[in-house]
């Protein structure tokens, strides 16, 4: 079965970053050197997507699409979900302008993400740059919002809690493949709801929802 996934967030919040620690293929990428504001945070950018593989248990094949931050290019943004089943909204803790990111990204897939029946997960990176802060304001935004989507603190570079960030995702929609998937056991610091462990139950560090 072949299943496809978008990755979407501001410039910076590492969208490609996270592709590239989980696929099973080299990722294709279309980085571009920045210019403007955005080379004042890093030194190239996404321009079109990116696109890796992560191959699951009982054959899933999970495409993941990663798209451009900058909006200067968000006519990708709806080429790039035709076909997809979920989305994952990753956003960059350090942002002051973060709810504003948040509220940017659930609107402009606004559509897709009625399509998918909300499934959507968001991924918060760089909080290891700031100790004290908590993703506690984005839960009550999203709820205030009428949505409900897991919020996880996740380090971009580290394979572990990308998987983890993809399978609470599709635990909804694949559970046994999930559950066949996922190497953590004990170790996990994400819960999902599907978790054979119950992890679903306690308190896991960075978890909301
Ligand atoms: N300290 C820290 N750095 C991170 C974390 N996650 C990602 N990074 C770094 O942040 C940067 C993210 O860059 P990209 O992956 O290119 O970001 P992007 O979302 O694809 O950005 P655009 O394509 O420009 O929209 C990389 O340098 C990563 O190494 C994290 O949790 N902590
Ligand atoms: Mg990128």
């Amino acid at each position: 079965m072949e299943q496809k996934i978008i990755f979407a967030g501001p410039v910076g919040a590492g969208k490609t970053t996270a592709i590239a620690s989980i696929s099973d293929i080299p990722v294709v990428s279309t980085e571009r050197s920045a210019t403007d504001d955005v080379a004042q945070r890093k030194a190239s950018t996404t321009v079109a997507m990116d696109y890796g593989l992560i191959k699951l248990e009982d054959g899933i094949r999970v495409h993941l699409y990663g798209a451009p931050g900058q909006q200067r290019f968000s006519f990708m943004w709806d080429i790039l979900t035709d076909g997809g089943i979920g989305l994952i909204i990753m956003l960059d803790h350090k942002r002051e302008s973060i709810i504003e990111d948040l509220d940017l990204f659930l609107n402009s897939f606004q559509k897709f993400i009625r399509k998918v029946k909300g499934a959507v997960a968001i991924g918060v990176t760089r909080s290891d740059l700031l100790p004290d802060a908590s993703i506690e304001p984005l839960r009550e935004h999203v709820l205030a919002r009428g949505l409900n989507i897991p919020i996880f603190q996740v380090d971009a570079r580290n394979p572990e809690d990308v998987r983890h960030l993809l399978l609470a995702l599709l635990s909804s929609l694949h559970p046994a493949v999930v559950r066949a998937s996922c190497k953590m056991g004990a170790a996990c610091r994400l819960t999902c709801s599907v978790c054979p462990l119950n992890a679903w139950e306690q308190p896991a560090k960075g978890a909301a929802n």
